[in-house]
């Protein structure tokens, strides 16, 4: 423990940097979300962080005290600003009823006029000083086009969960261009390096490099600049200590021109990328040049954002293999790498996804990543993330990563995909497990690569970061339910009825075979094999009885014949409609298995085979209305959101093309097809739709013997392209049907597939 406490003290050391403290980002948070109560908080700092040697040596965790003054006012006191926050959010969530949500928006405002005063005062204090947010693929799957509004939103959910160390890694190619000018680098040349708007994470860590469909445009690149100053302003003023990026290594191949002597290797190739767009160049950090770079780096970014932080996000083998796996050489990698980093910021640490370690296990065995490492000699001057602690922990192998400090983190979910899912065993009963047995673990995180429903598992785990048992999640749930559904009037008990289902079924698994977020094979290029009973990264197993969630739509359902206003309350809307795509989803699986049979069946006849292939598109068609209710499910949003970044067509439609590919192809000739799929309204019928009609018309016309997935792939591919190079125009009418009233089309479910929704 008292190792623990020195680490995170050398930490919060180094990260304060301002001097005096000001409360007023809480109360400009407060001003933004509740404007009637802004005269009703008082929010005191107990101590300043600006004197890290005697304060932040002694108060590794943050805490807080929430109580009524006699003026009636509510005052939360704490020791850090990120303790103000999390102090006004247990008091909003537990008293008030209300929260901010993703998807859905802020609710805090739907709150009793006046406020609840506290008989007691309320005290929490958190179990680990680091709460830390963002995969580093997150700020392409689902931030990619965000607006500052957007951001807004995100940042004050991230403050009141109490995340003190958010990534913080847009627009950093404004620096690295910069940087790379100064060496001499044409535009052109650093344009062949850099990737297209929805890609720009996978170029950062040297998977990928240049962009398909266009050139990344200079437009974009400082408008990111200008949107990453408000981010980092607003984090810093909410009391977050931002991760920045800074130089990693990775370089346009024209480095050999302009520096002849360099020395240079070339990256491994990632997920079957042609060499033209993978194989990145990497300078290794033992050349001179590399510190340069890294000096030249850091102190722009500084001049651009302030010294808001030594903490410095690298990677530099994240699917990507070192050029040796000799242990001198990796050792002399990351040392010369750290090196760097200190020449730059004498207070450096560096942040490392360690994903590595899990996802090719075989290079990285216990030798290498031990020299890796040791390479920072320091063990204080890194910090690792255990990026996928709920199902792949990787502490326990390495030792706690021999001693460095490392964060907890729950991976969950893959390329955004939408599926009910999680695991409230693990992340409540792992972290405080592993807390007790590793020395140097000294945060808690979220790592999810996009931000797509199953918000209470992300809830469920910031909140253990404040307590030192297990969470009871079946009370969790139901206080859960309570904050999430309010504004509308009574709670019926439907609602807590259902969750309390899920709670011990969807969001309980325990099936070791599917660690993650499940996907539905509607969304997958379809084929005659493979596709039910997948496992793993990317599971289409059902871990739970299809029934059972059968009936918690109809439990869903029948509140709001209990309580009718829920039909205008947002989280409402947005719940039923992701219960309603999930039944439908996991319905879809024996429509298809129907499809299969109708083909393979020695009566096979076209009509039959046409039959069955009709019923799941016309299951798609009734899916795509439901989602077409809702901004949050529908592809328009994703679309608009890219073409508004700019004002010129021409690029609008390079954006557009970049939002289209992402979700579909993922790779000029779909290299990792269908990775980051989604189900969206507006997707499922001008997309999914088309391809299962071209299989099913496939199927029609060829044998079984003759059948050739060769052949049905490329046509699918071809269609695939066709519907990438598609733009929706200036006007932004995308695919699909105009968004229609959730009430009459939830009414009709029953009667239109009442095998599925009938009583
Ligand atoms: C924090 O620092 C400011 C400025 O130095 C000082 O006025 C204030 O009293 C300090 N507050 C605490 C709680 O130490
Ligand atoms: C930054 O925030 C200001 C408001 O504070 C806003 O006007 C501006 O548009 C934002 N910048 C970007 C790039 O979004
Ligand atoms: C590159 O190395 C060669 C041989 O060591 C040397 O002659 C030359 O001056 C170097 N060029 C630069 C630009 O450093
Ligand atoms: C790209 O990487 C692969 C290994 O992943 C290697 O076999 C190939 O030679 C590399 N190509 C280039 C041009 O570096
Ligand atoms: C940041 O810190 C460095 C090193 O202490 C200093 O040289 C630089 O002026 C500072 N920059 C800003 C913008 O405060
Ligand atoms: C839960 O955690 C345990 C211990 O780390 C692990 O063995 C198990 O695989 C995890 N459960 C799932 C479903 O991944
Ligand atoms: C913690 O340590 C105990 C005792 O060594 C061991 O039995 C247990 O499995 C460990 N737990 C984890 C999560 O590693
Ligand atoms: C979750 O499943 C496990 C294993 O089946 C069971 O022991 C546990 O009680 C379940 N928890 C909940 C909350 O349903
Ligand atoms: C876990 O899931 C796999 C794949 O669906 C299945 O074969 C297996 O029976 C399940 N295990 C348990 C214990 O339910
Ligand atoms: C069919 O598609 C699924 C999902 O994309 C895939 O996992 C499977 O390998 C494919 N089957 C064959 C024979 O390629
Ligand atoms: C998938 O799993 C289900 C449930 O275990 C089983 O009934 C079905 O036969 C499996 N389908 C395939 C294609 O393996
Ligand atoms: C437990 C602990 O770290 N205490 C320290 C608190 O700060 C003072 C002043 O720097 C130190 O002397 C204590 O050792």
């Amino acid at each position: 423990m008292l190792f623990r406490k020195l680490l995170a003290c050398a930490f919060a050391a180094v990260v304060t940097t301002s001097t005096a403290q000001s409360t007023d980002g809480i109360l400009d948070l407060v001003r933004r979300r509740l404007p009637d109560h802004v005269d009703d908080f008082i929010f005191r700092l107990l101590e300043n962080q600006t004197t890290p040697i005697t304060s932040a040596t002694n108060s590794t965790n943050d805490a807080y005290t929430i109580s009524s003054t006699d003026a009636g006012k509510i005052q939360v006191e704490g020791n850090s600003l990120i303790a103000l926050a999390s102090g006004l959010h247990r008091y909003l969530t537990d008293t008030m009823h209300v929260d901010i949500w993703w998807g859905i928006g802020s609710r805090l405002d739907v709150g009793p006029v006046i406020l609840p005063p506290l008989d007691q005062p309320i005290k929490g204090s958190s179990i680990v000083p680091w709460r830390y947010h963002f995969n580093t693929v997150t700020f392409s799957y689902t931030a990619a086009f965000w607006t500052w509004e957007d951001w807004e939103l995100e940042l004050d959910w991230l403050a009141l969960r109490g995340v003190n160390l958010p990534l913080a890694w847009v627009g950093q190619e404004k620096i690295l261009v910069d940087a790379f000018r100064e060496l001499g680098m044409t535009d052109a040349e650093i344009n062949a390096y850099l990737s297209g708007p929805a890609f720009q994470a996978w170029n950062r860590f040297g998977n990928i490099q240049g962009s398909w469909g266009g050139d990344l445009p200079m437009e974009w690149i400082d408008n990111q600049f200008e949107l990453q100053k408000n981010i980092t302003a607003r984090m810093v003023e909410l009391g977050m200590t931002p991760v920045l990026p800074c130089f990693t290594g990775f370089v346009p191949r024209a480095i050999t021109r302009v520096l002849p002597n360099a020395t240079v290797v070339n990256g491994s190739q990632w997920s079957g990328f042609p060499t033209e767009f993978t194989n990145v160049t990497f300078l290794e950090p033992v050349d001179p040049a590399f510190t340069d770079l890294q000096k030249s780096f850091i102190s722009k970014q500084a001049e651009a954002y302030g010294n808001i932080t030594h903490i410095y996000t690298l990677d530099q083998y994240n699917e990507n293999d070192p050029y040796s796996g000799d242990l001198e050489y990796l050792t002399n990698v990351s040392y010369n790498t750290w090196k760097s980093l200190k020449a730059a910021d004498s207070q450096a640490i560096w942040l490392m996804q360690g994903w590595l370690f899990f996802s090719n296990s075989a290079f990285w065995n216990i030798s290498r990543i031990e020299a890796y490492l040791g390479g920072v000699a320091d063990n204080s001057d890194m910090l690792i993330l255990d990026l996928f602690s709920e199902s792949a922990p990787q502490w326990q192998r390495t030792n706690s990563y021999f001693g460095k400090p490392w964060i907890w983190c729950q991976l969950h979910g893959y390329g955004g995909n939408m599926g009910l899912y999680g695991q409230v065993m693990n992340v409540t009963i792992n972290p405080i497990e592993a807390l007790s047995n590793s020395t140097s673990l000294v945060g808690f995180g979220l790592t999810m690569e996009g931000q797509e429903g199953n918000e209470i598992m992300y809830d469920l785990l910031l909140d253990q970061a404040w307590s030192g048992s297990p969470i009871d999640t079946s009370a969790y749930f139901h206080n859960w339910v309570t904050r999430r559904y309010s504004g509308t009037g009574d709670i019926p008990q439907e609602l807590y009825s259902a969750w309390d289902t899920m709670h011990s079924t969807v969001y309980n698994n325990t099936n070791l075979t599917t660690t993650a977020v499940t996907k539905s094979i509607l969304e997958l290029s379809p084929n005659i094999t493979g596709m039910l009973n997948l496992t793993g990264h990317h599971a289409t197993t059902i871990n739970y009885d299809p029934n059972m969630l059968v009936s918690v739509w109809k439990t869903l359902f029948s509140a709001a014949s209990a309580n009718p206003a829920l039909w205008n309350n947002p989280a409402y809307q947005y719940d039923i409609v992701d219960v309603t795509r999930q039944v439908m989803s996991n319905s879809f699986d024996d429509m298809y298995t129907s499809l299969l049979s109708a083909y393979t069946s020695s009566a096979r006849s076209n009509a039959t085979i046409q039959a069955a292939g009709t019923n799941l598109t016309s299951l798609l068609t009734s899916l795509d209305t439901v989602l077409s209710t809702n901004p949050a499910f529908s592809l328009s949003t994703w679309i608009s959101s890219a073409r508004s970044q700019t004002s010129n067509t021409t690029i609008a439609n390079f954006y557009e093309y970049n939002a289209r590919n992402q979700i579909t192809l993922w790779g000029p000739s779909g290299q990792i097809n269908d990775y980051a799929s989604k189900s969206w309204g507006g997707l499922v019928s001008s997309y999914y739709i088309p391809r299962w009609e071209i299989f099913t018309s496939y199927l029609m016309t060829t044998e079984v013997a003759s059948y050739n997935k060769t052949i049905l792939d490329a046509l699918l591919l071809q269609w695939g392209e066709t519907w990438g190079n598609k733009t929706s125009g200036p006007t932004m009418s995308v695919e699909g049907p105009a968004v229609a009233n959730l009430t009459t089309v939830l009414g009709g479910l029953s009667g239109d597939w009442p095998g599925i929704f009938g009583s």
